[in-house]
């Protein structure tokens, strides 16, 4: 069967269709965060393996006067945009700070979720009522084409947690190209990278002790039971992540632990795994501050400061578009 005579499947059925016929398999990441994946994030966040939040929290928490000087300075209301808003955390430290001060401003947090953004919503509302939110319920790249915002006003775009580097290079560059699509002269952008360091620390981090990364990868296998009629018996697949400190890829496979067949209902089709076949499943870069001031000046951005948090584990990156 091929992908195209499947127009009409969810989009969740056809890349899974095009990525386990694809050799090697893979499916994208992005399917992780259903409702069981966002709660098994949340865990991951808070665990003591990964240093990610935490750092980015910190730089936040130590650095926000700094982040936000240019935009105050321009003494004028703007717009703060957020892709991938998720649960908004970390966005919270900005928004409180802006409130306090009475910045004039409206929030709008984009996200694939529509459940997270009616959360965040509800949530804001409790703790900043008089914040104005509009949410955007889409992918990156659709929003930045689209431009919702666009009201004449300057903006300020957060791209934070280093979900940038859930893209390979090569698709990196893409997003960052609709970023400047979505941006005007003068605009900035605040990226979260996450940065080169001691490769077990890194590898440490997508393969906690407890297991809860492998739950959150072997979670994927489940939602294709629950949603696509798929038999996979997530004991037969291994959570396999490595770490390449040459190129900064930190790649998650499930490996299949032995010759078996799955059959996928939703597709009317069988996929044959060889055994050790790995399915790659999440790839999660990690960049250097040359690499990303030359992303940034490839990208048609200049890179104006960039905030480390104490180990030089992660880095916020103001851009500005020139
Ligand atoms: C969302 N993203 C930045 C996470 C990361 O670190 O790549 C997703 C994740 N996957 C496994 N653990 C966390």
């Amino acid at each position: 069967m091929s992908a195209k005579k499947n127009l009409d499947l969810g989009s969740f059925a056809q890349d899974v269709l095009i990525g386990l016929s694809s050799k090697p398999k893979s499916i994208p990441s992005k399917y992780f965060y259903d409702a069981t994946g966002d709660k098994l994030f949340q865990q991951i966040m808070a665990m003591p393996e990964y240093y990610l939040t935490r750092k980015e929290f910190e730089i936040l928490e130590n650095q926000h006067k700094s982040i936000l000087k240019k935009i105050l300075s321009k003494n004028e209301p703007f717009n703060l945009v957020e892709l991938g808003a998720g649960d908004g955390l970390k966005t919270k430290i900005l928004l409180r700070y802006l409130d306090v001060i009475g910045a004039d401003f409206t929030y709008f947090p984009i996200d694939f979720s529509g459940t997270v953004l009616e959360e965040l919503k509800g949530s804001l509302a409790e703790e900043l009522p008089n914040l104005p939110v509009k949410p955007i319920e889409d992918t990156y790249r659709g929003s930045l084409l689209k431009r919702e915002w666009e009201n004449g006003k300057p903006s300020l775009i957060l791209f934070l947690g280093g979900n940038i580097g859930n893209f390979p290079l090569k698709e990196a560059r893409d997003v960052l190209d609709h970023l400047r699509l979505g941006t005007v002269f003068g605009d900035e952008v605040l990226l979260g990278f996450d940065l080169k360091k001691n490769p077990q620390t890194i590898l440490d981090a997508y393969h906690d002790k407890e297991g809860i990364t492998r739950e959150f990868n072997l979670n994927l296998l489940k939602r294709m039971n629950r949603e696509l009629g798929a038999n996979f018996d997530v004991e037969e697949f291994m959570h396999w992540p490595s770490y390449n400190p040459v190129n900064g890829e930190c790649r998650s496979h499930l490996v299949s632990l032995k010759k078996q067949k799955v059959d996928i209902t939703a597709l009317n089709q069988a996929f044959e795994f060889e055994a050790f076949e790995p399915i790659f499943i999440e790839i999660s870069k990690k960049y250097n501050l040359g690499e990303i001031k030359k992303l940034a000046r490839r990208s048609g951005f200049e890179l104006k400061e960039a905030f480390l948090d104490g180990e030089s584990f992660f880095a916020d990156v103001l851009w500005e578009r020139v």
